[in-house]
Formats: structure tokens, sequence, C-alpha cells
């Protein structure tokens, strides 16, 4: 006589997969006229992520090889990977402008490992058998 249980084992997922551009050294470049609005969505620029869930979020952000006074006209939006100007362009100070964004996943959650007992893996054993 023998019993058997079932134990289910659950594999998480581990954020091991960093975000990728769709093209290595991807380079792009947008002409834009020097009288743009601030607000002007210039490029959106996607990237995507092997891994599941939360961990699967991307963040985009300017590369510190960015000149620092870029900041001042442009913005990375951190969820959508929106290029925007939020400063006024002036082709006669400055003809071009020369950003690096990076992509990279969203700092850590880390989300408690759960134990998840369940009652269907309860076994019963008959009573020991009277070997008298
Ligand atoms: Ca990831
Ligand atoms: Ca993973």
């Amino acid at each position: 006589m023998y019993v058997v249980i079932q134990v289910e084992i659950n594999v998480l997922d581990n954020n091991d997969n960093q975000p990728q551009f769709g093209a290595v050294n991807a380079s792009y470049s947008v002409t834009v006229r020097e009288d743009v609005p601030p607000g002007t969505v210039l490029l959106t620029l996607s990237a995507s992520d092997a891994d599941v869930g939360a961990n699967d979020e991307i963040q985009f952000s300017f590369a510190e090889r960015t000149s620092r006074d870029l900041a001042t006209r442009f913005e990375v939006r951190p969820d959508t990977g929106e290029i925007i100007t939020i400063g006024s362009l002036d082709h006669e100070v400055q003809p071009l402008y020369r950003l690096y964004v990076v992509a990279s996943d969203k700092p850590e959650v880390e989300e408690p490992l759960k134990m998840r007992s369940s009652s269907s893996v309860a076994s019963t054993l008959s009573p020991t058998t009277n070997r008298k």
C-alpha cells in the first residue's frame, strides 16, 4: 500500500532580462523647426523586455553622456519613451542636439515569496493495521 500526494512547484519570474531596443545601436534622426512649442513629441522610443508582469516594465531616461544642459530643452518620459521639447530651440544658438537614451528595468519591487498550501494535498493514512 502506498499513498501519493501531489506537489506543485510554481516557478516565479525573476527580473533577469534587460529591456532591449528594437535594434542594437539604434539611432534616430529627427528634424524639427526651431519654433516648435514646448511639449511637442519629437519621437517615441520603444523597447521590449522578455520578462513577465512587473519585471517587463521599462523605464526610459537620458544616458549619462547626454550633456546636462539638454535637460532644460528636452525630456524623455520615463514610462512612454516619448522625447518631448520642454524649452525653446534656437537654430542660431545650437543647430544640432545629440541625446542618448537608456531603457532600463524599473527599480526592483521585491515581492515576498509565497508558500501556498492547498487543501487537496492532504493525504489520508489508513489506521495502522493490527499485526497481532
Ligand atoms: Ca526585465
Ligand atoms: Ca525572467
